[in-house]
């Protein structure tokens, strides 16, 4: 009864490896008993946020609902797991301030644009420099640093493993248990 739980927020360039670390983290959340849940543009972008692009108003209405939806969540006692680029500072606050401060966890995953695009694991990149795709971040939309994210990763630096025992020791003296 009136449990609420914490909000990890990801930000970063399409491939840094927001998702992969955020399923990696869910995993051992879940080993630990925790209830989580991911939001990710495999389950946002393809339903509820479906009709939306990426022009500057539709990435404000896209983080608009899932932060609302991510609200739900939490106030449900689910550690919730956003991994979507929010690629401006301004972006990011608004979900903040939708889901509240006290329980939200910017986590920036830094890995460098140039090794972003030397992944290119979707072939987006390659796209985007012929311009086939419009607006992409870091290419011909902007991407802005957090200020002061809760913890930043770049796993052109770190492993998966390290990445997800850092959030590990940020989250769980979070969780009361
Ligand atoms: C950025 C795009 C674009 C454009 C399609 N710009 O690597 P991905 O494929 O799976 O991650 C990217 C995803 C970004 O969606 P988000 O909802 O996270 O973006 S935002 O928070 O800015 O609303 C990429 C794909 O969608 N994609 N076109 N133009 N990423």
């Amino acid at each position: 009864l009136g449990q609420h739980s914490v909000m990890i927020w990801f930000t970063g360039l399409s491939g840094s490896g927001k998702s992969t670390i955020a399923i990696a983290l869910e995993r051992e959340l879940h080993k630990r008993g925790l209830l989580c849940r991911i939001l990710d543009g495999d389950n946002i972008r393809s339903g509820i946020n479906n009709n939306l692009g990426f022009t500057e108003a539709d990435r404000v209405e896209n983080i608009r609902r899932i932060a609302e939806v991510s609200k739900l969540f939490i106030d449900s006692g689910i550690i919730t797991i956003a991994a979507f680029i929010s690629p401006n500072n301004d972006i990011r606050e608004m979900a903040a301030n939708i889901i509240g401060q006290e329980d939200f966890y910017e986590v920036y995953v830094s890995t460098p644009l140039t090794e972003c695009e030397r992944r290119d694991v979707k072939g987006l990149y390659a796209k985007a420099r012929r311009g086939e795709i419009k607006n992409f971040t870091g290419i011909s939309a902007p991407f802005e640093a957090p200020l002061h994210p809760a913890l930043t990763l770049d796993t052109s630096k770190l492993s998966l493993e390290e990445s997800v025992n850092q959030l590990l020791d940020l989250i769980l003296p979070k969780i009361q248990i």
